[in-house]
């Protein structure tokens, strides 16, 4: 279903029209409200009026990350503070978070976005949602929480954790939509599965996942698990929260974003010029309608591709590919770059090994090792530590012939790694500590 059927199915030219009137008025906004950017645009030689065609955004300057921290905690806020009524923040590993701030229009812009995007995942007026996004600081749990009420959709703010709690629930509510980490859906599962009951067997049938990358392999894996369609959702809190992207149910093949709201571009990570369509590159968005917190190109670090083909769902908006990660979390063992997600793909592809893994990075003199940690399937670790070992030094091949990377391959018994509650931590990195 579309939900914003003008909106989302705009010619490209009347969409480029209406981008270029919505980018002009956010650089205005950006340029006589926000000293970060007036100086920034000065600094180029660009005026607001320079802009005259969706490509002249690329006259502008970048935003990044340490921009936003270095005006911490509002001073990137386009408004007085009397103005915003709502402030999230992302959850920095260091250091201060980074502040968000919406105004009443804001919050309005970002529940219709989600629910859109709820639409586009198959979720109707009258369905009901178990949201197990976190809620608090972390724009997860609102941002789904207002996107489903607008769409009409009963409910349930559980938030993370307490996962026997939520199956208790799931069985009595009957909930048709789940939405949280994808790792966090695998976690449910489990304990689903713990307790003898079949989430098959319940009315639920779409799950909502993002926050954090995952693989084909393990949507395949959630949907057999669950009984359900496993649909991606992107976003960030420095551009709005989740909503940002959303794949259609009818296709899910790359999540169409918002582009009457988000201006997307894709960039060369090292030096900033713009990849064509079809090429892998870091995604940098432009807010067109934000009023409290806009953003000029801001640099996600987040590596895709963007897909302009038309979509069968009938949707015009550009779709990316799913996010293989982060440029930050991208790990380079021994000069080879490698993302956690690429591991994830390779392990689910031997039957006998679960989902559940963490990667370990030590440093033996120059050297840094790479431990993958994995759980193996009951079966197999029921034949014992040899054959344990036997499909682990399988893996290690696998690793090695498709990414290029030395691993060691160590399966575990089950329940031996941590279970996430939201965004899983992939990657244990002790090269710092040992320093
Ligand atoms: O994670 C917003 C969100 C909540 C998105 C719920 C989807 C669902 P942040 O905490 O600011 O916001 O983290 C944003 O998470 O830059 C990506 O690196 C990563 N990320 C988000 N969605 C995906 C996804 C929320 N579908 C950061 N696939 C982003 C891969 C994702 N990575």
């Amino acid at each position: 279903m579309i939900l914003d059927t003008e909106q989302e199915t705009l010619p490209r030219e009347e969409l480029q029209a209406l981008q270029v009137r919505r980018l002009r008025a956010t650089v205005e906004r950006c340029y006589q409200t926000i000293k970060y950017y007036r100086d920034a645009m000065d600094e180029l030689g660009v005026k607001p009026h320079h802009l005259k065609s969706v490509a002249d955004v690329q006259l502008l300057p970048f935003t990044k990350k340490e921009n936003l921290r270095e005006n911490y905690p509002f001073g990137m806020f386009a408004v007085p503070t009397d103005q915003v009524v709502r402030i999230h923040a992302s959850s920095g590993t260091t250091g201060k978070p980074t502040v968000v701030g919406y105004t009443r229009r804001d919050i309005r812009t970002w529940a219709r976005v989600m629910a859109r995007s709820l639409a586009a995942a198959g979720l109707r007026a009258g369905d009901r949602l178990h949201n197990a996004y976190g809620y608090g600081l972390f724009t997860g749990g609102l941002g789904f929480h207002y996107g489903a009420e607008e769409l009409g959709v009963m409910v349930t703010p559980i938030s993370g954790g307490q996962t026997q709690r939520q199956i208790m629930l799931i069985q009595d509510f009957e909930p048709t939509g789940l939405s949280c980490t994808p790792s966090y859906a695998l976690n449910l599962a489990e304990a689903a599965a713990d307790m003898n009951i079949d989430l098959r067997k319940l009315p639920l049938k779409v799950g909502v996942f993002g926050a954090e990358p995952w693989t084909e392999e393990m949507r395949y894996e959630l949907e057999s698990r669950l009984g359900i369609d496993a649909v991606d959702i992107y976003g960030l809190s420095e551009v709005i929260g989740p909503g940002v992207a959303t794949e259609c149910i009818e296709a899910k093949n790359g999540l169409h974003v918002f582009e009457d709201h988000f201006l997307v571009e894709a960039v060369d990570v090292d030096t900033g010029q713009p990849i064509p369509y079809g090429e892998p590159g870091e995604i940098v968005i432009t807010s067109l309608t934000k009023e409290a917190f806009p953003v000029l190109r801001y640099r996600t670090r987040d590596v895709s591709i963007l897909d302009p083909a038309p979509c069968r769902c009938g949707r015009t908006h550009v779709r990316m590919k799913r996010v293989t990660g982060r440029t930050d979390d991208m790990l380079i063992i021994r000069g080879v770059n490698v993302f956690p997600s690429q591991v994830e793909a390779i392990l689910m592809q031997t039957e006998t090994l679960t989902p559940f893994y963490q990667l370990e990075i030590t440093r033996e003199g120059n050297l840094d090792l790479l431990t993958v940690n994995v759980e193996g399937s009951p079966p197999l670790v029921a034949q014992g530590p040899v054959a344990m070992e036997r499909v682990g030094h399988k893996a290690q091949k696998d690793i090695k012939d498709f990414i290029g990377v030395t691993a060691q391959v160590v399966v575990k018994r089950t329940g031996e790694l941590p279970r996430s509650e939201g965004k899983a931590v992939r990657v244990v990195d002790h090269r710092k500590k040992q320093k």
